[in-house]
Parts: C-alpha cells; structure tokens; sequence
C-alpha cells in the first residue's frame, strides 16, 4: 500500500489535470486575504532618477519572503491603468496579500515586483482630467523611463537577474497596453508580458507583433485577459485573433467580469503562477472559453 498510494495519487492527479477537473481558472476564495500564519513579504517606495522626465521618480518595490540580498531574484514590472499611480495595485489589489499566500503554498517562484508610476512626465499625480493627450502621451513616454531609468536603477540597486528571460512585464487597462506595446516591442529585455484587459492605447496587432517567428522563439509566455462585459474587450479580442491567425502561441483567457481589479487581481494570481518557470504551449487552449 505504501508503494501504491502515490501512484494511485500521481494518476488521480494526472488524469484530473488531462480533463482540467484541477485546473484552477479562478483564484480560490481567500486568495486575496491576509493569514496571519505565513511569512510576509515587504513593500517599500523608492526613488530613480530619471533623465527622461528629468526628475527623480517614485516607485514600490515588493521584495518576496525570506528576501535575501545574497540570492538573485527575477523581476515582473506591473502596471497601473489611467486613473492610478504607483500605488494603484496596492491601494485596491492587494498584490502583496496574493503573493504572500502564493507564496506559502509555494505555488510561484520567487520574485521582485516593481511597481512604478507609469505616467512620465514631471506632475505625473492622477489627478485633474486623466484622459488628457499630455497625460496619455506620458504613458507612451514611460517605454524610455522604463528601459533607460528604472530597469538600470533596479539592477544596479537589488539583487536581480538581468537576463531577458527573468523580466517580466504585465499591467491592467493603460498599463495593459503598455505592457503589450513594451513587451512586444522589446523582446530582448522581455520573455514574458502580459495585458489585462488591455485599453485603445494598444498598439494594432500588426505593429505590436510584425515579425511573429521572432515572437515564436523569443517569448515565454505571452498572456492576454479580459473580462467578458468589459468595453474595452475588442482591444484584446483583436490582438488574440491576429496572434491565432499568425500561429503565435499565447494564452486568451476571457473571465466573466468587467473593467474591475476583481479581474486584475485574478489576472496577476492566475499569471504569476506561471512565472519563470517551464511553461507548456500545449495547455494553453485550457484557458479558452
Ligand atoms: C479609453 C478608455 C479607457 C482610453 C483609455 C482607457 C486611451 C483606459 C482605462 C484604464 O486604464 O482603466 O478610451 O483611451
């Protein structure tokens, strides 16, 4: 019997996952509350010099449980949509709470989130009309800031991998967009990208992705998520179809709900599972409806 329970575990498991009875497609009720028992990771506010805006700019740093400056961490850049800041995420996702949790079930990888203000430029509060063209020029703006300001600041300052394949970038609505435009546009600095329901400010399908065998080899995960009634849905809903159309394998997963951060947080759970580790294209169709 000894012998035979974790074989009979293994494929109960096994076949479990081949009928996606154990695949998790919503996070679990508590995902987002705080256990008093578990090990707690730390947000800090830090400050970069930017030479693109030509002040110094704030961001949060979540450095993972048991941090250790003699370990060397991946990073996944998040981001905030139109009407935040850098404290968007931890006003009203609680993305240290998921992780936290996450973590002490050890179902991801240790990692160091950044989360900075996304709109670049020297009164970058979301405050006023946070549609005005100069504010969303500045989230165009925050693709320098981004690569030439913060990215060098982080690995110059934490113990972080630099490779492409140990960065990630991933952001909801504006910041959504951002990280499709940024992700895909630098796949040298980018393996893994991620838009939750992604706003107009996504680029088209054809310029976001013009060389799809380049995408093919050099993406790890390329993850696209939106709420079913959310307005802003064909921004997603177009990228998708052109990346099916152009073979390039990425996970579309659409969740009831709309423009909300009950999606967003769902989105950063469901995607930082995934996160550096081995991913296998071939569960993909999983996520679909
Ligand atoms: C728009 C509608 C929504 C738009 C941006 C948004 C740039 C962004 C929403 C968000 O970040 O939550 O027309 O234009």
């Amino acid at each position: 019997m000894k012998k035979i329970a974790p074989l009979l575990l293994s494929l109960t498991i096994g076949f479990g996952d081949l009928f996606g009875q154990d695949f998790e497609k919503q996070a679990p009720e508590g995902f987002d509350i705080v256990r008093s028992d578990i090990s707690k990771g730390k947000i800090d506010t830090i400050s970069y010099p930017s030479k693109t805006v030509g002040v110094k700019r704030r961001a949060l740093i979540y450095t993972p449980p048991s941090y250790s400056e003699n370990k060397k961490y991946p990073v996944l850049y998040l981001l905030h949509g139109i009407g935040g800041d850098e404290k968007e995420w931890l006003n009203h996702g609680s993305p240290q709470v998921i992780l936290d949790n996450l973590y002490a079930d050890g179902k991801i990888e240790p990692m160091i989130v950044v989360m900075p203000n996304g709109r670049a430029m020297k009164d970058d509060r979301a405050i006023g009309n946070v549609m005005a063209l100069d504010k969303q020029e500045a989230f165009a703006t925050f693709e320098k800031d981004l690569l030439n300001d913060l990215i060098p600041f982080i690995e110059k300052e934490y113990p972080v991998l630099k490779d492409r394949e140990y960065r990630a970038i991933a952001g909801l609505s504006m910041g959504g967009g951002q990280s499709l435009n940024f992700g895909l546009g630098n796949l040298n600095m980018f393996a893994w990208v991620a838009g939750f329901s992604s706003a107009p400010n996504t680029k088209e399908p054809e310029v976001l992705v013009p060389d799809p065998q380049v995408a093919r080899e050099k993406l790890k995960l390329l993850w696209i998520s939106c709420g079913d009634e959310d307005n802003l849905l064909r921004f997603s809903e177009r990228t998708h179809q052109y990346l099916v159309e152009n073979d390039v394998p990425h996970i579309y997963y659409i969740e009831p709900g709309g423009h909300d951060f009950k999606v967003w947080k769902n989105g950063l759970f469901m995607f930082s599972k995934l996160l550096f580790k081995q991913v296998d294209p071939s569960t993909f169709y999983k996520y679909r409806l």
